[in-house]
């Protein structure tokens, strides 16, 4: 057995014990019924079997979606051509330049033209001081599950902008990747230069990103450089960067604001289930695994709950928060991270973990955590089971902000069938 299945486990076992002690009356005769002592319902095999095929915390570097936009999608180009259009760490350049409409007032610009360009050395010269390491769950803001979990490694953008000497009049930059030089297939962001400079409330720094869990940045993630911005859906997180605007604009003019979505949204917390059985015998226990996304403001309790088709729900409740919801286990932090980390060990220094390279709080912030729950055997019928996160503040998904363009919080439902 994997050593982390045996902390789980360890865990779970008082996890077994709260659950069936908080049914009260109702739960200790499940306990007997089902003959089912606590310390022993974690020897229910579907349990441990769920739990010891869970995903790794970090997500491995080929399990990571992939949306990328571009015909021929940029990361697909031959060798060759990656390197004549700089999408190579030999030949990379990013253009560092004043909006030519909206200027601010800036000493330098970085050009191809008179061959001032920022290059990847002048990169790897400012990550000898300045390299930060933090994880972060990458998420489209339009697509429910997460693309994948990563240790983002990077410089941050600010050192960039400094460099640049802005006196006045910069109120936002934007920034674009390599589009197969068309207009048309341009995906640009943009973010306000205040959240660049400083980083409220101890949000990691915006980076110019240059390695995923300790590995170079592939092409398929973007590399040799990309934007990540801790906070942020994946869209302001812009692949294959060549162009960055010193801009006096004051609003977004991010390409994603065309889809009607709202772009200013940092991620939301919500809760999703890795594994649960599609039907069981009356009686038998239910293992039920998942995931839950610690936004923003992250998540102190996953819950979920099971019910009856046949019965009826309260009236106008539409987020169910009149139902019995239970607590789900959050899972303790893994004993191996996964994700293809080298020599599976956490950089040094990364951001959230401290000098043992154990996390200073858990749940992370704007990470993935998973949980699970044994939930006790129930009589023959359809159920629909339900799973939602609360967050640091109280508030149950979807709250505090339940609209869909910015970002997926909907409470996830999934169907169980009992029979015999
Ligand atoms: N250059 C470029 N960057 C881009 C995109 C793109 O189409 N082109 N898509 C964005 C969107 S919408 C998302 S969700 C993330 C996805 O990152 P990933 O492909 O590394 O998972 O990349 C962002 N960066
Ligand atoms: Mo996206």
């Amino acid at each position: 057995m994997k050593p982390s299945v045996e902390r789980l486990i360890a865990e779970h076992v008082a996890l077994s014990r709260r659950y069936f002690l908080s049914l009260g009356a109702a739960g200790v005769a499940a306990l007997k019924t089902l003959s089912l002592q606590a310390e022993d319902s974690i020897e229910e095999p579907a349990l441990r079997e769920a739990i010891e095929k869970l995903e790794p915390w970090l997500t491995p570097l080929a399990d990571f979606r992939d949306v990328s936009r571009g015909k021929p999608i940029p990361h697909s180009l031959s060798d060759e051509k990656k390197a004549e259009v700089g999408m190579t760490r030999d030949t990379w350049k990013l253009e560092v330049l004043k909006d030519p409409e909206k200027p601010a007032r800036v000493r330098n610009e970085f050009k191809k033209s008179d061959n001032t360009a920022f290059d990847f050395a002048a990169l790897m010269k400012l990550a000898e001081k300045h390299a930060v390491r933090f994880p972060k769950v990458m998420t489209c803001l339009n697509i429910g599950c997460p693309l994948g979990m990563g240790i983002w490694e990077g410089v941050p953008l600010r050192e960039l902008i400094w460099l640049a000497q802005p006196t006045e009049d910069l109120r936002r930059v934007f920034y674009y990747g390599y589009h197969n030089e068309e207009p048309s297939q341009m995906f640009r962001s943009s973010m306000p230069v205040g959240r660049i400079l400083e980083d409220p409330f101890d949000l990691p720094p915006v980076i110019l990103c240059y390695k995923l869990n300790g590995q170079w940045l592939s092409s398929e993630r973007g590399g040799p450089v990309r934007i990540v911005v801790p906070e942020a859906y994946g869209f302001k997180s812009i692949k294959w960067l060549s162009h960055l605007f010193l801009s006096n604009l004051h609003s977004a003019n991010d390409t994603y604001a065309g889809g009607n979505n709202d772009v200013d949204s940092p991620l939301k917390s919500f809760a999703a289930t890795l594994s649960h059985p599609s039907t069981v015998k009356p009686g038998q226990p239910i293992a039920v695994t998942g995931y839950a996304q610690a936004g923003i403001s992250s998540v102190s309790k996953v819950q979920v709950f099971i019910h009856n088709n046949e019965a009826p729900l309260v009236s106008g409740d539409k987020y169910f928060s009149e139902a019995p919801w239970v607590d789900a286990k959050i899972l303790p932090p893994p004993v191996s991270w996964g994700g293809d980390l080298p020599e599976d060990r956490l950089p040094p220094g990364t951001l959230g973990f401290d000098a043992a390279g154990q996390p200073k709080t858990w749940p992370l912030r704007l990470s993935k955590v998973h949980w699970a729950i044994l939930l006790p055997g129930l009589p023959a019928g359809k159920y629909t089971l339900r799973s939602r996160t609360i967050d640091e503040k109280g508030h149950a998904q979807p709250m505090p902000r339940p609209f869909r363009k910015s970002g997926h919080a909907a409470i996830e439902q999934v169907s169980i069938e009992v029979k015999a």
